[in-house]
């Protein structure tokens, strides 16, 4: 064992699959830990394990727990994750300390790639990546989850990114930073309640395989760096953009009364946004990751066939 493998703590199943080759997608915590209240947190996390072995995968669930890291998590771990109140919130910058003080912390999207990464995972499901938050030309608010996606291997597929953001500088931060963007099925860069944000992507693919591909031609060209898979909320949970938009409005008001920043910002958006919305917000979150993680699954089981 490397001095790196020595911090990995793998889950049964997915050391099986990883030696016989399987399909693998990772999956995060925060959105369990803190994107989700409980229990629909933990619904949330079990079904979306289910339905990546129903498409042919194996799910590895990523948690950070007494400072060993966790790919693909047990009941007692995932209800600890999805119940506990204090629990951490890790991305790049304090996996180390997390570490090295045995601590526990749910991974985000940044956090996640890296423990995927480490453990030569490809393919990762969330919800919604960070980005560039509204007014960072002031307060510099860039979520770490843009710069690893130019430097971890990590395809990530999510239904683009909240309001809540600035899409258009997300959009162009990641063109900076040599992050392909592939629309599924679209040309527009989803909003994640919504199908539509005005924002465009380069390239739209419409297959699991065609995704696989490129994926495949990313790792054989030896780049560093992921790619976002863009997969717009089915048509039938979309929610109305008037009303979602107007919302948004409203949390990011309350935010910035409170003087809420840092990395509680992003939770305290999306708590704000579910009370508002009493409730609808969580339901279309809950099948915009349902979706993801379908093709997320899909894709795997390509990239795997491909390999
Ligand atoms: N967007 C969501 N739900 C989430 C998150 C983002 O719709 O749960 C989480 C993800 O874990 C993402 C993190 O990586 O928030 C980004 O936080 P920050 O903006 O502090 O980097
Ligand atoms: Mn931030």
């Amino acid at each position: 064992m490397n001095k790196k493998e020595s911090f990995l703590n793998i889950a049964d199943e997915v050391m099986e699959a990883k030696e016989n080759k399987k399909p693998i997608v990772a999956l995060e915590s925060t959105i369990i830990s803190h994107g989700m209240p409980y229990p629909e947190n933990i619904a949330m996390a079990s079904k979306v394990e289910s339905i990546i072995r129903e498409n042919g995968a194996i799910p590895a669930t990523i948690a950070l727990i007494e400072g060993k890291i966790k790919i693909g998590i047990n009941k007692d771990e995932l209800e600890y994750m999805a119940s506990s109140k204090n629990i951490l919130k890790a991305s790049r910058r304090d996996i180390p300390v997390v570490v090295a003080r045995q601590l526990s912390a749910a991974t985000t999207v940044a956090g996640t790639m890296i423990c995927a990464s480490l453990a030569g995972i490809k393919v990762f499901a969330t919800g919604g990546i960070g980005g560039v938050h509204r007014g960072a030309e002031k307060t510099f608010d860039i979520s770490a989850d843009l710069q690893e996606l130019s430097k971890t291997d990590v395809a990530v597929v999510s239904a683009g990114a909240k309001s809540i953001l600035d899409l258009k500088l997300t959009m162009e931060y990641l063109e900076t930073m040599g992050v392909p963007v592939i629309g599924y099925g679209t040309n527009e860069f989803p909003a994640f309640y919504t199908r539509q944000s005005g924002i465009f992507v380069n390239y739209k693919l419409d297959t699991p395989e065609d995704v696989a591909a490129v994926i495949l031609a990313q790792i054989n060209l030896g780049y560093k760096g992921g790619m976002v898979i863009a997969n717009p909320i089915p048509e039938e949970y979309s929610m109305d953009k008037d009303l979602i938009d107007r919302v948004i409005k409203d949390a990011i008001g309350e935010a910035e009364k409170e003087k809420i920043t840092g990395k509680d910002l992003t939770p305290f958006l999306l708590a704000k946004i579910k009370d508002i919305t009493e409730g609808k917000s969580l339901d279309a979150n809950l099948k915009l990751v349902y979706n993801n993680a379908e093709l997320a699954a899909k894709i795997a089981v390509s990239l795997s066939r491909l390999t």
